[in-house]
């Protein structure tokens, strides 16, 4: 299923004059409005190959019909995503869900479709069915020297069809932990993992990063061998100057500062970027902005005012990418709800007074540095980000023009509707 250039601009011409009324109205007030339509053309977001079908939990999974049923497909619907909001230039893959068979056949597909390949995804949570040692004890931190050489060379062919496809960074999340106290050994486990982590770091190409994932509980219960923000950091730091930690917003305990972490991550130059999602109780991958806005925000204003202090570039510097499931909504519709809602919350920090701001903190006045932020998340910056969709030649209304199409229609029809995704 493809869009149009017609298409699109035909949609925008019916909504361009109400369009116009509230960018003029926004701009007007708004300093420095042509910078900020700069930056949000330029910011792309990674869209996870493994989240265009429907996920599910372990309760159970409702197909929505007309899912991709190969990475081609993949790549189709993630161009469809990029062709309406001109702002998920980039994919970031799976692997073993997501192998390129043909990896320049797939790579002509995405540079066609103006996609590039984000971080890679190693699997050492789930046994193959062809491998030989199972990971039911863990990966890189298991007490068999051979289990974790599997996960070392799993995590090496990962980074091989990564260069393939000229990404540049690999994501190693692990599952690994225990579920009882008196099962692991936490400081051999500690080594084990960095150990295997060293082997995989030496095995990256110069221009590539690492990206450590922390996560603080499921699927184990009692310990996870990188549980937390302060553990990423602690193995990026032994490992070296090509390794980051990554942010998956769904692993904080409720109430967490997650800006907070942020801040400091980025302060020490190890924040590596993101998975964007939202949550009330867990890891509960729901759409991004759904829940918790203000937090996603006050992440953004601390990455703007972070990287600005650091001198970094927003677009590239650091890896913007989501991680999401959906259970109940068109997985197409709520990546580009998600989508939207990063843009906002990056266009809302980018309206921060940060002179005022300072000012207000150097003074100790907690009123106004409090209304400051305020002031700017309840500002609609809705008409911003459209205008950006607009230059750069995208849809007013995505999700609109989706619907006007009947795009999961001619999915549905193309592919049929028992079609299952790879990926959770
Ligand atoms: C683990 C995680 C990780 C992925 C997986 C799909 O919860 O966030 O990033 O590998 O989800
Ligand atoms: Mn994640």
């Amino acid at each position: 299923m493809q869009l149009t250039r017609d298409k699109i601009e035909e949609h925008n011409q019916a909504l361009l004059k109400e369009h116009q009324r509230n960018f003029d109205f926004l701009a007007s007030e708004t300093r420095e409005f042509e910078n900020i339509i700069q930056k949000l053309i330029s910011f792309q977001v990674a869209i996870p190959s493994w989240a265009l079908g429907a996920g599910g939990t372990r309760f159970g999974r409702f197909s929505i019909g007309g899912e991709p049923r190969n990475l081609e497909e993949k790549i189709q619907d993630i161009a469809l995503l990029h062709a309406l909001n001109r702002s998920s230039g980039a994919i970031s893959l799976h692997i073993p869900w997501d192998i390129p068979t043909n990896a320049s056949a797939i790579k002509i597909l995405a540079a066609q479709n103006e996609l590039r390949f984000d971080a890679m995804n190693s699997n050492t949570f789930q046994d193959q069915p062809d491998q030989k040692l199972s990971y039911k004890f863990g990966s890189m931190q298991h007490v068999d020297r051979a289990v974790r050489k599997q996960a070392i060379e799993h995590n090496i062919e990962v980074i091989k069809y990564g260069v393939e496809l000229e990404s540049r960074s690999l994501t190693v999340w692990l599952s690994d932990g225990s579920n009882f106290p008196g099962q692991l050994n936490f400081r051999k486990a500690f080594q084990n993992t960095l150990s295997s982590l060293q082997e995989v770091y030496a095995a990256l190409p110069e221009n590539w990063k690492m990206f450590v994932e922390y996560k603080p509980y499921e699927p184990n219960f009692y310990s996870m061998t990188v549980a937390d923000w302060g553990q990423s950091l602690l193995y990026a730091n032994k490992l070296g100057g090509k390794a980051y930690t990554l942010v998956d917003l769904g692993h904080h305990f409720p109430g967490t500062n997650v800006e907070q972490i942020v801040a400091l991550l980025l302060m020490e130059g190890k924040l590596g970027g993101f998975h964007f999602n939202d949550s009330r109780y867990g890891d509960d991958d729901l759409t991004v902005g759904s829940m918790k806005p203000y937090q996603l925000f006050l992440i953004f204003n601390q990455l703007v005012e972070g990287m600005d202090a650091r001198g970094m570039d927003h677009a590239s510097d650091l890896a913007w990418m989501i991680d999401a499931s959906h259970n109940l909504k068109d997985p197409l519709e709520d990546l580009l709800q998600s989508v939207e809602a990063i843009m906002i919350s990056y266009a809302q920090a980018l309206l921060v007074d940060r002179k005022r701001l300072v000012q207000a903190q150097e003074q100790n006045d907690v009123v106004s540095a409090q209304e400051i932020l305020q002031n700017v998340f309840r500002t609609d910056v809705r008409p911003l980000v459209a205008e950006a969709q607009l230059r750069s030649g995208a849809a007013l209304d995505p999700i609109g023009l989706s619907r006007n199409e009947k795009v999961r229609h001619h999915l549905i029809k193309e592919r049929g509707s028992k079609t299952v995704a790879t990926g959770l």
